[in-house]
């Protein structure tokens, strides 16, 4: 499998996810801006969406949306338990944690780094973000994880949006659970492979 990312984007969820799962994937950089990839294809071919993560998996089928490729990834690997189980009441709360990480944080977030987007609109997303991040600070508590004792594909993924806060302007001191789960899920063997693998650390 050919997962196609940037380093430290949003990408980062689907790579801990494989690894958590311990499947084996080829990495490919993608230049966001030129939409070339590494090896000087162009990425609009993979995916014409124009965004990482996109994931080839063996037959050659392309794979977007980060939720998506997690989920995929979790179903690969049934005994590593990085979803509930489908149809489970635990499965519906992974789903409404990813959505809200997705719709809320990871794209308010996003939006802070946008070179497009005017100061006046990034200070009222910024606003809307705060407001989301401490409800994420609350809703996990002393955790361990978001959905109490097992790591899940979610807890990447919050691990994700949390490590993009500093880079605009919020200390994750602020949210004591939050910071405490970042470091928690830093601490992951499969976490520190994939930020290695990303150049990170
Ligand atoms: N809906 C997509 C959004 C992915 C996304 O926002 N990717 C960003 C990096 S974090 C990106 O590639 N942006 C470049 C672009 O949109 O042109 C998902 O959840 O996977």
């Amino acid at each position: 499998m050919k997962l196609y990312y940037k380093a430290g984007a949003c990408s980062l969820a689907s790579h801990i996810a494989l690894r958590e799962a311990g499947v084996a994937v080829e990495l490919e950089a993608v230049d966001l801006v030129t939409k070339k990839t590494a090896g000087g294809a162009d990425f609009l071919a993979v995916n014409p969406k124009g965004y990482i993560p996109a994931l080839v998996q063996d037959d050659g089928t392309v794979l977007t949306e980060g939720v998506a490729i997690m989920l995929y990834v979790a179903g690969l690997a049934p005994d590593k338990a990085l979803a509930p189980k489908p149809g489970t009441a635990d499965y519906i709360k992974l789903v409404e944690w990813l959505v809200f990480i997705a719709t809320e944080l990871h794209k308010l977030s996003g939006a802070q780094f946008s070179p497009v987007i005017t100061d006046e609109s990034k200070a009222v997303t910024k606003a809307i973000l705060l407001r989301r991040l401490d409800y994420a600070n609350e809703a996990l508590g002393k955790g361990p994880y978001l959905l109490g004792e097992t790591f899940t594909i979610a807890d990447g993924y919050l691990f994700t949006v949390c490590s993009w806060q500093p880079r605009i302007g919020h200390d994750l001191a602020k949210w004591p659970n939050l910071a405490a789960h970042n470091a928690r899920v830093a601490s992951r063997p499969a976490v520190q492979a994939a930020l290695k693998a990303e150049g990170l650390i």
